[in-house]
């Protein structure tokens, strides 16, 4: 359900120091009151919300995003990272090629799912699961990759957006960071992200909640607060790619047609746990009927038709596309063949922002909100956003 970041609009609109930034993730307009950003302008920010919104017509006004904002700083993709070229496909699983309707199954489905369109995918091999820890290891281990949010925010990126003569912010505000969730108590007003969002120096992969916290028992769990350029360098090293937008609903749906959920139509909380979601009331409440508060270990719950694990929950998943809200209209009245999204990214509520599409939903998400683990769910995210809740798979073509 949520997710973080900092955009150059925020920067821009936050030079009175309190600001407004306006996320949508899920069609609130919020309020952030940062003290503790009070100097300057401030640069970052963030925030984030996966899933929270309400099932919206097709003719909704809003748009609904659980990333807004834009980018921290600017970071090139590095094409120097390659692992041995006898790379295997171990642990992927080869999805045959084929047609399907893609997008909207239901009243759920927000006016950027929609038309629903056919589209066609050649045969291509898929990580079964998220990219774990363990994996994301081996990658560090052998290229000593820094991740975006262990870099510090590049003042001079950031400063092309900011009026000439902008002072630049106290080091302290530019250090590394990156967004956690805290939950509450109590129960909160949903209007306001900033309370259960906060963005912590020290936040990375290795320390998914700061300071203080690890993945020591957790090499099995996927790999969080990786950007969109952390995912593509990942995949470059192993010889893979991030799957397309259209790719990654084909295998979601696992043979199946029209589906809800990667496993059909049956309602996520009938049975046996199906997914790792946000089960209880958000943000204060989680049951954990499902057995996770945060993330879960990859294959934790049933695959689906495909053999393919948490492609519902768990974590939000990089996809290679643009996202841009109109890209479905654009493939109507014909089969869309291997399609690999739009030329440019547009979202009406940011219309400045360039955003890469994620898709899937975690284990923040919920079904007052965006209920993001259906089959078309569509999220979008600036490229350099991590967060605590997005992870990545990567596709390897036959
Ligand atoms: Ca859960
Ligand atoms: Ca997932």
């Amino acid at each position: 359900m949520v997710n973080v970041q900092l955009t150059k609009r925020l920067l821009k609109e936050l030079l009175n120091i309190l600001s407004y930034h306006f996320l949508h993730d899920c069609q609130y307009r919020m309020r952030i009151n940062f003290d503790s950003m009070k100097l300057y302008y401030l640069l970052i920010l963030i925030v984030v919300i996966s899933c929270q919104q309400n099932p919206k017509a097709i003719e909704q006004a809003d748009g609904h995003s659980c990333t807004p904002i834009n980018s921290r700083f600017s970071t090139e993709i590095d094409q120097g990272f390659h692992q041995d070229p006898n790379q295997s496909t171990l642990n992927m699983v080869l999805i045959p090629g084929g047609n399907f309707n893609m997008g909207a199954d239901d009243e759920r489905a927000w006016r950027d799912e929609y038309p629903k369109h056919n589209v066609q995918v050649d045969s291509f091999w898929m990580d079964i699961h998220e990219v774990t820890n363990a994996q994301f290891s081996s990658f560090i281990e052998a290229t000593n990759y820094v991740t975006t949010a262990e870099k510090s925010v590049e003042w001079d990126e950031i400063k092309k957006e900011l009026p000439p003569g902008t002072p630049r912010p106290m080091d302290s505000q530019l250090a590394p960071a990156s967004l956690v969730f805290v939950a509450s108590e109590n129960k909160l007003p949903l209007d306001n992200v900033s309370l259960w969002w906060r963005w912590k120096q020290g936040a990375n992969w290795r320390q998914p909640e700061g300071p203080g916290s690890n993945i020591i028992g957790k090499e099995n769990h996927p790999v969080v607060h990786v950007s969109w350029f952390d995912a593509v360098e990942y995949c470059n090293w192993a010889g893979k790619r991030l799957p397309t937008e259209a790719e990654w609903e084909y295998a979601s749906r696992g043979g199946l047609q029209n589906k809800a959920y990667s496993w059909g139509d049956e309602n996520l909380l009938d049975g046996m746990p199906r997914a790792n979601t946000w089960e209880g009331n958000f943000p204060y409440q989680n049951n954990q009927r499902d057995g996770y508060y945060l993330s879960a270990p990859v294959r934790n719950y049933a695959s689906n038709g495909y053999g393919l694990y948490d492609m519902s929950g768990n974590v939000w998943e990089w996809c290679a596309d643009w996202y841009h809200e109109n890209y479905y209209k654009t493939l109507i009245n014909k089969t869309a063949i291997n399609p690999k999204g739009p030329e440019t990214s547009y979202d009406s509520n940011e219309p400045y922002t360039n955003k890469r599409v994620t898709r899937g939903g975690s284990f923040l998400c919920h079904k007052s909100y965006c209920s993001g683990y259906r089959n078309s769910m569509r999220m979008k995210t600036t490229p350099d956003t991590g967060s605590i809740h997005t992870g990545f798979r990567a596709v390897k073509d036959l």
